[in-house]
């Protein structure tokens, strides 16, 4: 699959000719007003979860400062009226280097949550990796995405029943990879969530992938040990969470009220993180499955090793868009030095922080294969629906090609560090000039 030669011109044009007729784009393609109307159409709890980060929130400014730190030196007068911007990746290829972050609870941005997004990707062309996390069973996204391409992200619970479950599942439905999220082996501190003591998954939502899950179900037979000896106040919220929690499970009216919503909460709070999780069982992981197995969070270069001795397929470096751990290094600061020991063996994805085309090119200039794109997906959905996802992909993947031309380049193998120089106070001058 090949883009049309010039797919940044045509997307310029077509929002400029709509806006001859006062039609304007349906979310805003400048990324901070995109996350300020965002936030306007989100719901206090969703915002915050979404756009929240760890403590702080020094590492998501992390993400960004690293983007800041390099700067693109365009080279002039090289014909740049035929470009690509396809890639290819695991034996398909794909118009652009991007695919869609698995992010969870979906639901919280919009009522056709992850099915939009799929529906949305589908369209474009581009891969949507399923959360693990998803407020739509992966059946289902599987169902509206015909033969486009999808992954899904895994989260390794403290059951392995589940997880060889959901792998099974991932198989079924087409997906074509599987993306081990190693950074999540407990909650990152999130001072926004918990200061308006709000997690979605206590209230029943984001856990599709589990209610729908006949392991998980089975399970629910079973008695849940319980996380602490705190129990919720009884006030009217505390009966609003028990209602949310009924109306999200999945079933008939006799298993809404037989128990299970809450069962269900509680056997996914148990389950869910698994602190104990080492390098010495991904070789279960890799028994259970011919499809490539990809580690996302990984961030020191000796683990970058490690993968590839564990014969992992790739790697994903990303600090969970500054979710995780605060004071972290920028994700894409710590993109040379994983590359450097990977040595071409593995194809390395990137995402946290990717907010346009820009970001991408200086991401792929860098080493990266292909990247992720995270929050402002879920901004545009917040806004725009289906529609409004597919223009931020379209929007992304034109100021890419947009970024391509201008550099001077005409295909993402003619992108490569010479692109770049890290900024400097002062002057700065090209590599190898
Ligand atoms: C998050 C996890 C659930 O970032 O992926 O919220």
């Amino acid at each position: 699959m090949t883009q049309p030669p010039s797919l940044g011109r045509t997307r310029q044009i077509e929002i400029l000719i709509s806006g001859v007729g006062g039609r304007l784009p349906a979310v805003p393609v400048e990324p901070r007003r995109l996350a300020a109307e965002a936030e306007r159409a989100l719901s206090a709890e969703a915002w915050t979860y979404v756009a929240g980060s760890a403590g702080t929130e020094e590492t998501a400014d992390a993400n960004r400062a690293a983007f800041e730190r390099w700067q693109i030196v365009p080279r002039m007068l090289r014909d740049v009226s035929q470009r690509d911007l396809s890639v290819e990746l695991f034996g398909e290829r794909l118009p652009a280097p991007l695919l869609l972050a698995p992010i969870a609870v979906l639901g919280m941005a919009h009522r056709q949550a992850d099915l939009a997004v799929a529906r949305a990707a589908a369209a474009e062309g581009v891969p949507m990796i399923f959360s693990n996390q998803a407020s739509v069973p992966m059946e289902d996204c599987a169902r509206v995405m015909g033969e486009a391409p999808r992954w899904f992200q895994l989260y390794w619970s403290t059951s392995d029943e589940l997880v060889a479950s959901f792998v099974e599942r991932a198989e079924r439905c087409g997906c074509g990879a599987i993306v081990l999220t190693l950074d999540t082996t407990m909650m990152g501190w999130r001072a926004r969530d918990l200061d308006i003591a709000y997690l979605p998954f206590i209230h029943g939502q984001g856990l599709a992938q589990y209610t729908s899950d006949p392991v998980f179900r089975k399970s629910l037979d079973e008695p849940v040990e319980a996380l602490t000896g705190v129990r919720p106040p009884r006030t009217p919220a505390s009966v609003l969470a028990l209602l949310e929690q009924i109306y999200r499970y999945p079933g008939t009216w006799a298993e809404k009220l037989s128990g299970k919503p809450l069962a269900a909460v509680q056997r996914f709070l148990a389950t869910y993180m698994r602190p104990s999780l080492s390098w010495d069982h991904l070789a279960w992981l890799r028994e259970r499955t011919k499809l490539p197995i990809l580690l996302k969070g990984i961030l020191h270069p000796e683990d970058a090793k490690m993968a590839i001795g564990h014969g992992m397929d790739g790697i994903v470096v990303s600090n969970h868009g500054g979710r995780q751990l605060d004071g972290e290094i920028g994700a894409l600061d710590a993109l040379p030095g994983v590359l450097a020991a990977v040595e071409g063996k593995v194809p390395v994805l990137f995402d946290s922080g990717i907010r346009g085309g820009a970001d991408v090119f200086k991401a792929l200039a860098l080493g990266a294969t292909a990247v992720c794109l995270g929050r402002p997906y879920v901004y545009a959905l917040a806004v725009g629906g289906e529609r409004g996802v597919r223009e931020v992909i379209k929007n992304v993947v034109a100021e890419l090609d947009v970024t391509l031309g201008l550099a001077g380049l005409t295909s993402l193998a003619e992108i490569g560090p010479e692109a770049l120089v890290e900024r400097r106070t002062g002057s700065t001058s090209p590599r190898g000039e």
